[in-house]
């Protein structure tokens, strides 16, 4: 299947001042559909999660220690770039992308013939457990109830790779904790409230606060480590999920917002006395205070829950009763600039431009984020529906 392109150019106007540019842009005529999994088919369904354990079985092919699979890689690459693509301006434009080779992926090494879908989890906010998601027969398996959190069940409930916790390298299955206070933070109101931000800066820090960490809250395990986080296949409906709602901001003016972007180039990984990559007062491999084994940065640890006694719930950082207000991250949108320096690539100084390159280590080709901000822009063709 060939996707139709149609050549347009335009002239547009780079933002932080500097002067206008000509700038090729390529349109897609056919964009693929990107669909919520609560409205496919069981075939549907069945094709994706096929096309999943494709990438798990092909050998690895990026030359990245310890891959031994295109799955395997696929986090390896996430972890290689979490210092730089959390609490950053680039959060959101480079899971794009990632999630745009992960796509290409299947449908280019694995004859999956659909497209990315997304969990809408909005739908299941306060009752991750229930969802259809994690259905062991259509779905991606249950919680984690087995020795060490291992799922039980389902299509992966035999999977194991070395990539993880966080930046170790040791054999371990997929492990969930499902925890249904912290996927209240899926709530539609969360959702609504980061749609009325006016900006990148503000909508991208309500965003990747909440609702992106209900997703991984709420499965927890694996989910929740900020680097190996892409070993649980939940990962990318997740994400991609989360990049719907950045386009679904992005289309209330696309005018404006197909050029906006801001933030650190280098995040709450580079604290002072953090080092390259551990935090202040952090653990080995990127692990914090009271987040044993990588536990996910902005999470404070919740006991286990099941969505109907949430009281004491701490919260998340951003959400009610969490630290840093409705909304945003600690930290955010102060970003600490006196780490060790790291110059990214097309972006020699610390405030994330549209000439930020996203590299997947070569799945696909490294692009400019100016690439990325359109999903129908001719890097990426496709549509939410
Ligand atoms: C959770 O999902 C189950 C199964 O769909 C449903 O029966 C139940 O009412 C839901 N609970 C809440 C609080 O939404
Ligand atoms: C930290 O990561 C390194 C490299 O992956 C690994 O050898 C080491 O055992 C890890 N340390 C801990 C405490 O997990
Ligand atoms: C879109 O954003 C621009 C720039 O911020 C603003 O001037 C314009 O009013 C916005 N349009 C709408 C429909 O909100
Ligand atoms: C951080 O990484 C940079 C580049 O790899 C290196 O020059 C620097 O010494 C590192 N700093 C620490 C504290 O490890
Ligand atoms: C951390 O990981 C180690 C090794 O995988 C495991 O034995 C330990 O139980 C884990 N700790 C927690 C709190 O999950
Ligand atoms: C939820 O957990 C609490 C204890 O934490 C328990 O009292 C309550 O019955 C549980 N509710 C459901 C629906 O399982
Ligand atoms: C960004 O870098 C410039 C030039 O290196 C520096 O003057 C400025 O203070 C930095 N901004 C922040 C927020 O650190
Ligand atoms: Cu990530």
């Amino acid at each position: 299947m060939f996707w139709n392109w149609a050549i347009i150019s335009l002239v547009t106007a780079i933002v932080d001042g500097a002067p206008l540019q000509h700038v090729e842009r390529t349109a897609c005529a056919a964009p693929i559909q990107r669909k919520a999994w609560h409205t496919l088919t069981r075939d549907e369904k069945k094709s994706y999660i096929d096309a999943e354990k494709c990438l798990m079985t092909l050998p690895a092919r990026l030359d990245l220690a310890d891959a031994r699979t295109r799955f395997d890689e696929f986090q390896k690459i996430h972890v290689i770039h979490t210092r730089f693509i959390h609490g950053v301006g680039a959060f959101l434009p480079y899971h794009r992308y990632y999630v745009q080779a992960h796509e290409t992926a299947l449908r280019t090494e694995c004859g999956y013939t659909g497209a990315q879908p997304y969990w809408n989890e909005a739908l299941d906010a306060g009752n991750f457990s229930k969802s259809v998601l994690l259905d062991p027969e259509t779905g991606f398996g249950g919680d984690g109830t087995g020795p060490n959190n291992c799922i039980v069940d389902g299509p992966f409930k035999d999977f194991q790779n070395s990539i993880g916790p966080g930046e170790a390298i040791t054999d371990h299955c997929i492990d969930r904790q499902v925890n249904d206070c912290s996927s209240r933070g899926a709530a539609q109101d969360n959702v609504d409230a980061c749609m009325t931000r006016k900006t990148f800066q503000s909508a991208w820090n309500c965003l990747e606060g909440m609702p992106h960490s209900a997703g991984h809250g709420g499965i927890n395990g694996q989910m929740m480590n900020v680097f190996s986080s892409p070993g649980d296949p939940l990962f990318y409906l997740h994400h991609t999920y989360l990049d719907k709602l950045w386009w679904d901001w992005q289309s209330q003016n696309l005018s404006a917002r197909l050029t906006d972007i801001t933030g650190p180039n280098q995040g709450t990984f580079f604290f002072p006395g953090g080092g390259n990559g551990s935090f202040p007062i952090g653990g080995p491999n990127g692990t914090i205070p009271g987040g044993p084994n990588g536990t996910f940065p902005p999470f404070i640890p919740q006991p286990p829950g099941n969505g109907s006694d949430c009281n004491g719930f701490g919260g998340f950082p951003g959400g009610p009763g969490g630290p840093g207000g409705p909304g945003g991250f600690p930290g955010f949108p102060s970003p600490p600039q006196n780490g060790p320096w790291i110059e990214i690539d097309g972006d020699p100084a610390n405030i994330t431009t549209l000439g930020h390159v996203l590299n997947v280590e070569g799945s696909i080709p490294s692009v400019p984020i100016k690439d990325v901000m359109d999903i129908q822009g001719g890097t990426l063709c496709y549509e939410y529906i």
